[in-house]
């Protein structure tokens, strides 16, 4: 078969600003092309850009051609030097190859042959302080350096992502007309901005990841409430999860979880959830998350507790040698089976808001240490269509932000303060049966001591600046005193207290 070239219509050039072609017809080139970057490379295609494409193997190369070149304009290449003399100058370079080691090969080479003013664009899932170091480097050297994240998995890819660009504002000039037309769009919005200065759009897709596994994980607990509460089988709750998706909770991943629950498995008859080996697997932006956060000093415990959920399910040799240990007495099952289903919705929504919190606390902490200038309120913006964390109530939190953009945390806010105070009957009613039970809620349970934790007049940490002080003189404040005023009390001699 012969592999289209270079087929389609020629395109305007996309803002008037921009360099007239001098050099190839692409507007944009994609190099890695497994699932991501093919179906990337296809969506800019069926928006009517003439791609240039490019992967190490050029067999994939052809394998995309042969399977989809009649959708739209692409040029062929095999080598970088052809790959880049396809595209129009400025260049604009999309990298979706694996990240880490192969991405640093990659932008290596490019940039070897690039010119002043070409794009580098890493839209993999590439570690945000790889992104500060990488945009250094290609700045240094007259190019321009955008880390992209880029959410919605292959799907996402080919219909439309959320994308999280950061780099020079001055390409996003250049690269963003191209990159909001190809994302998701809700209400006529895209889900693209430009999020700030270098690593920041890997930055806030880490976090999204981070919030993903959250919901996950608190979807999971939701999920074994009503089969070991209720003794619901799977279908029965995938019932439950679609109705739920018509209210508060709509969004992506309930719509998702009714799909899965209600699948058969075809070998066996049984629901295809019950015969899913129980070990959780992880790619590791969850843990970077972590990892961030424990540096930033920013408690994301429902990201935390998600994480280690994970991997302690995959701790087989652990559970092997404690399955069956003792209960202790354990609690009587609802009976009120409408209220349970009720209470577990609320606890989850209750819960899902505390994730979300946190999680925005991480970015805005991020973007203070970084000097990023983040609006919190564009990213609930962004990740409203095309990722997976789509939710009806992201457009609360744009709102909460715009009322106040200086929000300390989104528990505060009018819609979410009275939506927790609306659940936390319920929430603590599914705690306290959960424990009743022996059913494990890492993440109801650490969202609802966080919400109480931090509504507590008066917290034990008075107590450990006491014992701090006691062991290592780390001197502590007082409630009469300056907030910066630190004090010692002299603990092996007469006690007395003196200013530190
Ligand atoms: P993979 O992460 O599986 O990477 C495969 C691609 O990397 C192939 O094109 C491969 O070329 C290329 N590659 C490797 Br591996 N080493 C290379 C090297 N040294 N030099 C040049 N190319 C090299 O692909 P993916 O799943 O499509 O994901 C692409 C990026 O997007 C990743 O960073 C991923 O984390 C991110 N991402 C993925 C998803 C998802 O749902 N999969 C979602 C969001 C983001 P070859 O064909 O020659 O081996």
């Amino acid at each position: 078969m012969e592999l289209p070239r270079d087929t389609h219509h020629e395109r305007l050039p996309v803002s008037s600003s921009e360099t007239p072609s001098t050099n190839g017809t692409a507007q944009i080139g994609v190099t890695g092309l497994a699932v991501m970057g093919s179906n990337l490379a296809r969506n800019f295609a069926h928006h009517g850009y003439t791609v240039a494409l490019h992967n190490r193997t050029t067999a994939k190369t052809d394998a995309l051609l042969e399977a989809h070149g009649s959708e739209g304009s692409f040029v062929r290449s095999e080598t970088i030097p052809e790959f880049l003399a396809a595209l129009e100058k400025p260049r604009r370079v999309i990298i979706m190859v694996k990240a880490g080691d192969p991405t640093d090969a990659v932008i290596e080479e490019l940039a070897d042959a690039m010119e002043e003013g070409d794009i580098i664009i890493d839209g993999g899932n590439s570690l945000y302080t790889d992104t500060i170091r990488r945009e250094k480097a290609i700045r240094e050297r007259g190019l321009h350096y955008v880390g992209a994240g880029i959410s919605g998995g292959e799907e996402g890819a080919l219909n439309g992502p959320s994308i999280m660009p950061g780099g020079p504002a001055e390409s996003y000039e250049s690269l963003g007309p191209l990159l909001e037309e190809i994302s998701a769009h809700v209400d006529g919005v895209p889900c693209c901005t430009h999020i700030g200065p270098d690593g920041s759009g890997h930055f806030v897709k880490m976090v999204h990841n981070g919030i993903e596994y959250s919901d996950m994980q608190l979807i999971g607990e939701a999920y074994q409430l009503l089969r070991d509460g209720l003794g619901k089988s799977a279908p029965e709750i995938a019932d439950i999860f679609a109705e739920w998706n018509e209210g508060d909770l709509d969004s992506y991943l309930i719509e998702i979880t009714a799909e899965v629950l209600k699948q058969i498995d075809k070998k066996t008859g049984k629901p295809l959830v019950d015969v899913i080996l129980d070990e959780a697997e992880q790619k590791g932006t969850g843990r970077w998350t972590v990892k961030s956060a424990l540096d930033l000093g920013v408690p994301v415990t429902g990201i935390a507790e998600a994480v280690f959920a994970r991997a302690l399910s995959g701790s087989v040799a652990q559970r092997k040698a404690t399955t069956g240990l003792a209960s202790g007495e354990l609690g009587e099952h609802p009976t009120d089976e409408a209220r349970f289903i009720d209470d577990v919705s609320k606890a989850l929504y209750a819960s899902k808001i505390i994730a979300y919190a946190q999680g925005f606390n991480q970015i805005q902490a991020g973007s203070n240490e970084y000097d990023w200038d983040i609006t919190l309120g564009d990213m609930a913006t962004i990740w409203r269509g095309g990722c997976i964390i789509r939710a009806k109530f992201l457009n609360r939190i744009k709102e909460a932000y715009d009322e106040d953009p200086q929000l300390a945390t989104l528990i505060a806010a009018p819609y979410f303060r009275d939506a927790v105070e609306a659940g936390i009957d319920s929430w603590r009613r599914v705690v306290v049966t959960a424990t009743q039970l022996g059913i494990p809620i890492p993440g109801f349970a650490s969202a609802l001591s966080y919400y109480d934790a931090l509504r507590t007049e008066r917290l034990p940490a008075a107590l450990t600046q006491g014992l701090r002080d006691f062991f290592g003189a780390h001197t502590y404040g007082r409630i009469d005193a300056d907030h910066d005023a630190k004090f010692h009390t002299q603990w092996s001699g007469d006690r007395s207290e003196s200013p530190a």
